[in-house]
C-alpha cells in the first residue's frame, strides 16, 4: 500500500477588494487543518492568491499587473510556504505567473514536504475571450490575460508516486489526462474557478455545471487509472456565484469525497496509489490495448 494522506483544500469566495495577506491567513489557517487531520498533500485552488480577476475588463497594464506573482514566493505568500515546511505538507497551489521577460500564464506549482518548489504547469486549454463581449452575461478573460501554457503535461515523482497537474478547463480535454497517464500518472492535481451559469447560455445553472464538472473528473481518473484531485474556489466574488463540487475521485472514477459548502472547507481522504495498478496492468494497460495507427486525427487538426 502506497498511501498519501490527501487534503483539498477549498476555498471560498475572494472578493476583489480582499489583501493577498487576507487570503494568506485563510490559507494558512486551512494548512493547519490539513495538518491536524494528518495530511501529507495539500491541493489548493486555481488563482488562490486572488479573486477570479478574468471576469474583469481591464486595460490599463497597471492594473492587470496587481493580479500576477512575479515571484513564488513572494514577501506576502512566504508564511504559506514557511507553514507548509513547518508542517511537512506538499502543495499544489494556483497563480497568476508573470515571468523576468513579462510573459502572463495561469500557472501552478508543486512543492515537496521538505518546501522545495518540484514542478510547474501553464495553464494549456484557456476558455473564453481577449475582447470585451457584449454578447455575454458576464466577462470571462482568460485569453485576454494569459498565453497558452507552454511546459506541456509534465509528472513528477514525489512521496512516493507519479504526480501531474492541471488547471480549470483542462479538465474538461480528455487530451490533458491522457498525455499524463501514458507517462503513469498515479494522482492528478488541479484547482478551479467555474461560473455558476454559462455566460452564454442563461438557462444552463449550478446543476447542470457541477454534472459536467463531475462527469469530467471521474472520466479522466476513470480511463487513465489515477486519483484526480478537484478543487474550488467556490461562492460568490462580488456578483458572480462559482460552483463548488470539489472533489477527491479514485482510479475506479469513484467520488471518495465531495465538498459540501461554498465556503473553506477540507476534505480529507487516504488515497493508496497501489489502487491505480490494476486498471493500469488490465482494462487500460495502453501499451496492449492502444492502436495509434487510428489516432492521427487527435494531434493533426
Ligand atoms: N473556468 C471554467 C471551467 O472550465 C468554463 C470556464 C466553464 C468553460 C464551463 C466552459 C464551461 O471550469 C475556468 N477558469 O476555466
Amino acid at each position: 500500500m502506497r498511501e498519501i494522506v490527501t487534503a483539498a483544500l477549498q476555498m471560498g469566495p475572494i472578493q476583489k477588494a480582499e489583501s493577498r495577506k487576507d487570503v494568506v491567513d485563510r490559507m494558512i489557517a486551512l494548512l493547519d487543518q490539513a495538518k491536524a487531520a494528518g495530511a501529507t498533500l495539500a491541493v489548493f485552488p486555481e488563482l488562490a492568491f486572488t479573486t477570479f480577476f478574468p471576469r474583469w475588463y481591464m486595460e490599463d497594464p497597471a492594473e492587470v499587473d496587481t493580479w500576477f506573482e512575479t515571484e513564488i514566493p513572494s514577501a506576502e505568500t512566504k508564511p504559506l510556504f514557511d507553514r507548509a515546511r513547518e508542517h511537512g505538507i506538499g502543495m499544489y497551489v494556483g497563480y497568476a505567473e508573470k515571468t523576468q521577460d513579462g510573459q502572463q500564464f495561469n500557472t501552478s506549482i508543486l512543492t515537496a514536504p521538505t518546501g522545495e518548489i518540484i514542478g510547474k504547469y501553464r495553464k494549456v486549454h484557456l476558455p473564453g475571450h481577449s475582447e470585451f463581449d457584449t454578447e455575454r452575461d458576464f466577462q470571462h478573460l482568460e485569453k485576454r490575460y494569459f498565453e497558452p501554457g507552454d511546459l506541456g503535461f509534465p509528472v513528477w515523482h514525489s512521496q512516493g508516486g507519479v504526480m501531474g497537474m492541471c488547471i480549470c478547463n483542462d479538465r474538461r480535454w480528455p487530451e490533458t489526462y491522457r498525455v499524463m497517464g501514458l507517462q503513469g500518472v498515479e494522482m492528478v492535481m488541479l484547482g478551479y474557478n467555474t461560473p455558476a451559469v454559462n455566460s452564454q447560455m442563461s438557462s444552463e445553472g449550478p446543476e447542470d455545471r457541477l454534472f459536467h464538472h463531475r462527469l469530467s473528473v471521474q472520466s479522466g481518473a476513470y480511463q487513465n487509472a489515477t486519483w484526480v484531485i478537484a478543487v474550488a474556489k467556490a461562492g460568490d466574488e462580488d456578483g458572480f456565484p462559482l460552483i463548488g463540487g470539489s472533489l477527491i475521485v479514485d482510479p475506479n472514477g469513484k467520488i471518495m469525497a465531495e465538498s459540501k459548502t461554498l465556503g473553506d472547507e477540507i476534505l480529507v481522504h487516504s488515497c493508496d496509489l497501489d489502487l491505480c495498478t490494476f486498471g493500469k496492468e488490465t482494462i487500460f494497460d495502453f501499451a496492449r490495448h492502444r492502436r495509434i495507427e487510428h489516432y492521427g486525427l487527435i494531434t493533426e487538426r
